[in-house]
């Protein structure tokens, strides 16, 4: 304690005793650097998790500027601009990225990501359209003021006149104390909390929140480099983690009411591009915008609280989600960096018990790197692009129309079945996909308000016209309802087609919405607060006023869940929260099939149910928890929260989340499944 008094005694007097004038008058170009890095950070937080003034961040964002900024003192005069040049590129650049990539993802880039960038890059006109925006390119301002500074130095003779009298050892040592000392102040204030995230990485929204964005990313470098080591040293932990949770798991078969009742019967698999529930709710100047999914909804099982639980591979993450019933990672994604592993899958059940499993999706067949993941999926044959008649008349957006694909896959299918028998197939929709900007192909359908009004002329005679209000034409939003509808239309084709070809009689469809479409959150506001007499929002103090807050964002995401066949009308509404985790032990149970290793469970028998995302946050039908604010908001207005509730509810997320990485990190299905089996049989 007294050496700490000490040390701390000797700081202060060292901070009383310093020279700041002249300091600041001998560090120009460096301090140039130092004020101008913060800012650019403290913008960075501006444009995304909005928390500029929390002193945490500062704090560590200025310990790493001059951490990194000190060895400029290394340096002889003449190489040190080039110095503080290269790092404030490199500074600036993980500004820009990351407020891009939170625009796009709501979350923030990561070195162990860059596979996943580049293998989407036939997205990129989306993200020219909806995501590069003016201010992304504000933080250039600050390597463009540190060349101006240094040349107008340099126009003074300051370096010469500095460099005199300087003691470049003694600069070195006296930055690169301080900024440990900033440091070491911020890292007091951490909380165990904090720490413990810092170390996982899931949460990034909270990590850049807490930790600021240059410490955020030098964690994300090394914990990306450290995923190789990881792999080598942390196997037995996470195998005997692994073991734990599959032995004290409640194995007993549960059966209920919808146990094997599709038992032998086809399955086809309708992977909805951006569908969700909101387009399923609305309806335009009497037409719903999705009337076909409406219809099915209301025939068959409808699954109305059911969420995507996608990580940055979105598409292939609903389905791996979806075929192994697992999460998943966020240090990538599982179909471009691990899909080599051996996983669980609902194709490989079904190839247990004689199915043919068939993919089709019009696209590329690298995208995604489909080509081999859908194959460690358990897939017998992937049909892609080149099994495909793509012309530009029948193209939409990123490739073959929903309704070409749709219409050539039938056919694609009744020879696969009329070959080899029962089948399990995957239909991957493609037209539905952001930016929502081929308008002209969707087919009509208005998004705006018409009314009929009477009106009274000159003459005394009364005449009726239409007249009609903008509400969501030109918006994305509306844009994106014009894309669902065809899309829903495209829906119907199918059926009729397979109803044509026969492959409807013994056959149940499964459609899900494979994630949200990333719509603007005016577009929201607008959707529920139009006001068409001013052609413009409501004011906030209307009491009809819809605040569209963070929970009813992330509530709006909602995706649909349809089972449905054309001999059996069930007319049921599963209302219990559920995940894209849980599809596959339901389907499980109705098919008769019989997985292991499903970190989800089986609906039917569930009352209530957690849903994890992958950063964390969860949902119950009484609670949505949001883990990088710690909180929650009661969904339902009955339900008593206790304390004890959410602790406990953020121990199943957490346990699930390393559960998940940790399987597919160490390839622990493959790796443990004998010696599991073997202690089962014990
Ligand atoms: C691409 C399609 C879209 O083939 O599945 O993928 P997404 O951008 O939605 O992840
Ligand atoms: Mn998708």
């Amino acid at each position: 304690m007294k050496k700490i008094k000490k040390t701390f005694k000797k700081i202060m007097k060292f901070f009383k005793e310093f020279q700041y004038k002249e300091y600041a008058n001998t560090n120009k170009l460096f301090l140039t650097f130092v004020i101008s890095s913060l800012l650019n950070s403290t913008l960075l937080r501006f444009f995304t998790v909005k928390n500029y003034f929390a002193i945490k961040p500062i704090l560590a964002d200025l310990a790493i500027i001059l951490l990194f900024g000190s060895f400029v003192y290394l340096f002889k005069n003449k190489k040190r601009f080039t110095y503080l040049l290269i790092l404030s590129v490199i500074f600036t650049l993980v500004c820009i990225v990351n407020t891009l990539y939170y625009t796009y993802y709501m979350s923030f880039a990561s070195f162990s990501l860059i596979a996943v960038s580049l293998s989407v890059v036939d997205v990129g006109d989306a993200v020219v359209e909806n995501v590069l925006e003016y201010k992304d390119f504000l933080f250039l301002w600050q390597p463009i003021l540190l060349i101006v500074v240094h040349h107008l130095l340099k126009r003074k003779d300051y370096y010469n006149r500095v460099q005199m009298s300087e003691n470049r050892k003694k600069k070195f040592l006296g930055t690169l104390v301080t900024g440990i000392s900033v440091y070491a102040l911020f890292f007091m204030t951490v909380t165990a909390l904090e720490y413990s995230r810092l170390s996982k990485q899931w949460n990034r929204e909270f990590l850049v929140t807490k930790f600021g964005v240059y410490t955020y990313q030098m964690n994300d470098l090394i914990k990306s480099l450290d995923a190789k080591f990881n792999t080598l040293f942390g196997y037995d932990n996470a195998a005997k983690q692994f073991r734990d949770y599959y032995n004290t798991k409640d194995n007993t078969k549960k059966t209920n009411k919808y146990t094997g009742i599709f038992k032998n019967k086809n399955l086809i698999v309708i992977h909805g591009e951006s569908m969700q529930v909101l387009a399923m709710q609305q309806q335009f100047n009497g037409k719903e915008v999705t009337p076909v999914l409406n219809k099915m909804a209301k025939e068959g099982i409808y699954f109305s609280n059911f969420y995507s639980q996608v990580s940055s591979g979105t598409s292939s993450d609903a389905e791996f989600t979806f075929s192994t019933s697992l999460l998943p990672v966020t240090n990538g994604a599982v179909a471009v960096s691990y899909w080599n592993r051996e996983y669980e899958s609902v194709q490989k059940l079904f190839k247990e018990k004689d199915y043919n499993t068939l993919s089709f999706h019009g696209n590329n067949g690298d995208f995604w790197n489909r080509n081999n993941f859908h194959n460690s999926l358990g897939y017998n044959k992937f049909y892609s692009k080149n099994s495909y008649k793509v012309t530009e008349e029948n193209s939409i957006g990123l490739g073959i129309s929903d309704k070409a694909f749709f219409k050539q896959s039938t056919k694609l299918l009744k020879k696969e079945y009329d070959k080899n028998g029962k089948f399990m197939a995957t239909l991957i929709m493609l037209s539905n996909h952001t930016p929502f900007s081929d308008v002209d192909k969707y087919g009509e359908f208005s998004v705006d308000i018409k009314e009929d009004i009477k009106e009274t002329t000159e003459t005394g005679e009364t005449v009726s016209k239409t007249v009609s209000y903008p509400y969501m034409e030109g918006t994305t939003m509306g844009n994106y309802f014009k894309s669902a509808h065809y899309a829903d239309s495209a829906l119907g084709e199918l059926i009729t087609s397979l109803d044509e070809e026969g492959l409807l009689d013994n056959s149940v469809i499964l459609y899900y919405g494979d994630h949200d479409a990333r719509l603007p959150k005016k577009d929201y506001v607008r959707l529920y607060n139009y006001n068409k007499e001013t052609d413009s929002i409501k004011d906030k103090d209307n009491e009809e006023y819809v605040d569209v807050d963070f929970f009813k964002y992330e509530l709006d995401r909602k995706v649909p869940l349809v089972i449905w066949s054309k001999d059996k009308t069930f007319e049921k509404e599963v209302k219990t929260a559920m995940g894209m985790i849980d599809v596959m032990p339901t389907v499980s149970n109705m098919f008769s099939l019989d997985p292991k290793y499903n970190l989800g469970n089986d609906i039917m028998n569930l009352k209530d149910n957690i849903v994890v995302f992958p950063n964390g946050n969860w949902l119950s039908n009484d609670i949505y928890y949001n883990s990088n604010k710690n909180e929650y908001k009661v969904l339902n207005n009955n339900a008593v929260i206790s304390k004890e509730e959410i602790d406990n509810n953020n121990k199943i997320a957490s346990k699930k989340i390393e559960i998940s990485n940790d399987i597919i990190l160490y390839d622990l299905i493959k790796t443990e499944k004998d010696k599991l089996n073997k202690s089962e049989g014990e």
